[in-house]
């Protein structure tokens, strides 16, 4: 690869593939399925088809908190999708989610099934199918659905942009890596002065709005995502931090937290979930390798 201070754009762009970076292998300039494969599908209603990122964990977490409220009919079966080996490109996959990417979820509760795609377009589907964790008041609604685009808008300068150049590109640019951690900053310190004036993103309630933005930036602040807290000096964001810690303490989050979860302790990774007991009894753990 050429050294980035001696590169100058060719007039066309072609693709490199091996590029060196982390996700050469599965980085493509075109859509679409590579292989036919179909989906599983469960016996309850929900299918989601995902993997323990932030932006996978957004629904499950949200699933989970649905579930804890009552709702019977947010019953879910989650299947992994392993995107390093190419799994979002499946037929099967890509028939849910054209963008092949995951979070993807299939509503099978009606006469036929309905497709989401889009984490935030998921949140927001799941708050109106139960009436829950979305005001119903115009301004506080307004505030939550601002703050779900606002992370749904943002998250890529953090992931894509921050995380990308600092924890995952084959060589680390000062300036892709500078211009990305001032504004990763800029967001947190965003949050944090939204969060000194109330104690959720919304208000006073626990919204989607939370539920998009916690396994960003709250994990973040966790010191959790890149390897980063130290260098983002996240421990001074205190808004953010007290806001942060007080959702990881949500029983629902630290369910939603493991499904589909392929990292970490073996005791906190639920590869697949089909049943509320699999939390005690299917964890890595307790199954072990291989499974
Ligand atoms: N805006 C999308 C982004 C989803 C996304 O980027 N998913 C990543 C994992 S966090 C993915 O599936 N990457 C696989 C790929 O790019 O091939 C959403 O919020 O659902």
């Amino acid at each position: 690869m050429t050294n980035s201070s001696d590169y100058t754009p060719p007039e066309i762009w072609s693709w490199k593939q091996g590029n060196g970076g982390r996700f050469a292998s599965i980085n493509r300039p075109v859509a679409g399925a590579t292989h036919d494969k179909d989906l599983p599908v469960g016996r309850h209603p929900l299918q989601l088809y995902s993997l323990a990122t932030p932006n996978g964990m957004k629904v499950t977490v949200m699933l989970e908190e649905l579930l804890a409220l009552g709702h019977g009919g947010a019953e879910y079966d989650a299947w992994l999708i392993r995107i390093n080996d190419g799994e979002q490109f499946g037929s099967g996959f890509v028939a849910v989610n054209p963008n092949s990417k995951i979070p993807a979820l299939l509503d099978r509760s009606g006469p036929s099934p309905i497709r989401v795609f889009e984490s935030g377009a998921i949140l927001l589907y799941l708050a109106e199918k139960f009436g829950a964790f979305l005001p119903t008041d115009i301004a506080t609604r307004a505030e939550c659905l601002s703050w779900l685009f606002w992370q749904m808008g943002s998250a890529p300068y953090l992931g894509g942009g921050f995380g990308h150049f600092y924890a995952y590109a084959p060589t680390k640019i000062e300036y892709a890596i500078d211009r990305f951690a001032m504004e990763a900053k800029r967001q947190l310190d965003v949050l944090d002065r939204r969060l000194a004036e109330c104690e959720y993103l919304a208000g006073p309630n626990y919204t989607i709005a939370d539920m998009a933005v916690w396994p960003w930036y709250g994990r973040l602040a966790e010191g959790q995502l890149y390897e980063a807290g130290t260098f983002l000096q996240v421990q001074d964001y205190l808004n953010v931090q007290r806001w942060a810690a007080t959702i990881a303490g949500r029983p629902a989050v630290k369910r939603g937290r493991m499904v589909n979860r392929v990292t970490g302790e073996p005791s906190s990774q639920l590869h697949e979930r089909h049943d509320a007991g699999d939390f005690a009894t299917r964890t890595q753990d307790k199954i072990g390798a291989g499974s």
